[in-house]
């Protein structure tokens, strides 16, 4: 069992009376500089009659008002800024494919502390600062590609700065350059993987030891998929733009929950219905108070995110709180017949099956009636006689594990695009 790794072990194992302190102390510095600085905030606080001075430490939190996405839409791009353009080091963007994108920013200061939460979730992947870290998240306005190059150069690795696309390149320089740690989407590491076997190179001969893959919900199904196409351990990694970018929360080598980065952003669970707080092991909202930021310290941020908190002590010796993996956004949540279906269970049943995690959900009303098509991948190996079998052995697995009823359709090996990104895996016909 190798011995867990920290990047910066003081804060990951701090107590937590140390913890509160810290927390307390810049949330009041943030409040401050929201209510000084952002004419939005301060027209909310004083439409609750709150003062800054009201805020006295982290168990005030509940005071304070929520900020959400279409806040930022109507904002767009620079009206929760809190400090002025020339102050700026960065300008980065949400990936968010409906509606206007949000512009986010951050100081040197900010960069930092966000590179921190990456060096933080590469080593407790156990890299080390002689490692190769291959990055192929995008490079750009999207947050993936520099996130993670910012924190593996902070942690003192070796980048391979990759970027997505031209998946055949990426296995000739994985192979090449040997790196030891691969940095992408859990659905282009499934797309790497299987392009590494059509080439016909044995991931066992390749120094790759371990990746940190998010960005997108993903089951335990799929990493056991990613790790036996990669032969490597594959870590979880969170984060939104809004908050930071990758590395607002991690796992480490117990991999039971995504710890939090909660010195600089702290959680919160709520009921997406209420917005009352949610005991910790409840499903619920996640909405973050990004207390180590400067350039956007967004208060109460709804993430839309659907996860709970963990507060046990983790075997890794970290203190920093847990949350679950995201099962997915409260956006995202399919309503068939009245019935909540998300994603990640349908993923979660397909794999289990023994099929890949390749899936498109096509959803539709015929008549008043929802409609739910399961496009699944066939094995090369399957029978013309067996895929009957295989698909109502699926829909029977469906059926129990969803509670509805739902038409799978096996299709043609490599038949469903495949994602250089995120993945797209729903598709919404329905016109409501
Ligand atoms: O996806 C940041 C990121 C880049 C995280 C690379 C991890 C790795 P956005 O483009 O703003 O930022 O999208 C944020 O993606 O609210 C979640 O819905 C989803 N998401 C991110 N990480 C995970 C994850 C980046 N590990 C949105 N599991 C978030 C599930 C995730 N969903």
């Amino acid at each position: 069992m190798p011995t867990e790794r920290y990047f910066q072990p003081e804060i990951e194992t701090a107590s937590r009376d140390c913890l509160h302190a810290v927390q307390s102390g810049r949330l009041v510095k943030m409040v401050q500089n929201c209510y000084g600085n952002v004419p939005f905030y301060r027209q909310k606080f004083d439409e609750l009659g709150l003062a800054p001075g009201d805020i006295r430490s982290i168990d005030d939190l509940q005071k304070l008002p929520f900020t959400n996405k279409q806040d930022l839409r109507d904002t767009y791009p620079y009206g929760l800024f809190a400090v002025p353009k020339e102050r700026l080091a960065r300008i980065q963007a949400t990936s968010g494919t409906t509606g206007r994108q949000t512009i986010v920013g951050y100081t040197p200061g900010d960069v930092q502390r966000w590179s921190e939460g990456s060096a933080r979730a590469l080593a407790a992947a156990g890299c080390t600062k002689d490692d190769y870290v291959h990055i192929s998240y995008g490079y750009g306005l999207f947050t993936g590609g520099l996130g993670l190059h910012y924190g593996a150069e902070l942690l003192g690795a070796t980048v391979i700065p990759m970027s997505s696309g031209n998946t055949k390149r990426q296995v000739q320089i994985l192979q090449d350059l040997g790196s030891n740690f691969l940095c992408c989407t859990p659905s282009y590491a499934t797309l790497i993987g299987e392009t590494l076997a059509e080439m016909g190179v044995d991931p066992k001969g390749l120094p790759l030891r371990g990746g940190v893959f998010g960005a997108e919900p993903w089951t335990d199904a799929m990493r056991s998929e990613i790790e036996r196409l990669l032969d490597i351990k594959a870590y979880d990694i969170y984060g939104t733009a809004e908050v930071a970018g990758p590395g607002v929360s991690y796992e480490c080598g117990a991999r039971e929950g995504l710890h939090i980065c909660e010195d600089y952003f702290y959680p919160e669970i709520v009921d997406p219905d209420t917005l009352l707080p949610l005991p910790d092991g409840e499903y619920g909202e996640l909405v973050f108070t990004c207390i180590g930021k400067e350039a956007l310290p967004l208060l109460r941020y709804r993430t839309r995110d659907i996860t709970a908190l963990v507060r046990e002590q983790c075997s890794c010796g970290r203190t920093l709180v847990r949350m679950r993996k995201p099962k997915g956004r409260s956006d995202d949540m399919l309503i068939i017949r009245g019935v909540n279906v998300f994603p990640s269970q349908v993923e979660h049943v397909i794999v289990e099956q023994g099929f890949t995690p390749n899936y498109l959900i096509e959803v539709e009303r015929k008549g008043n009636m929802d409609t739910m098509t399961v496009l699944v991948e066939r094995m090369i190996t399957d029978l013309p006689g067996e895929v009957e079998s295989a698909a109502k052995r699926l829909q029977g697995a469906m059926l129990s594990t969803l509670g509805i009823s739902v038409e799978v359709k096996l299709v043609g090996s490599k038949h469903l695009p495949r994602s250089e990104g995120k993945a797209v895996r729903v598709v919404d016909k329905r016109v409501l």
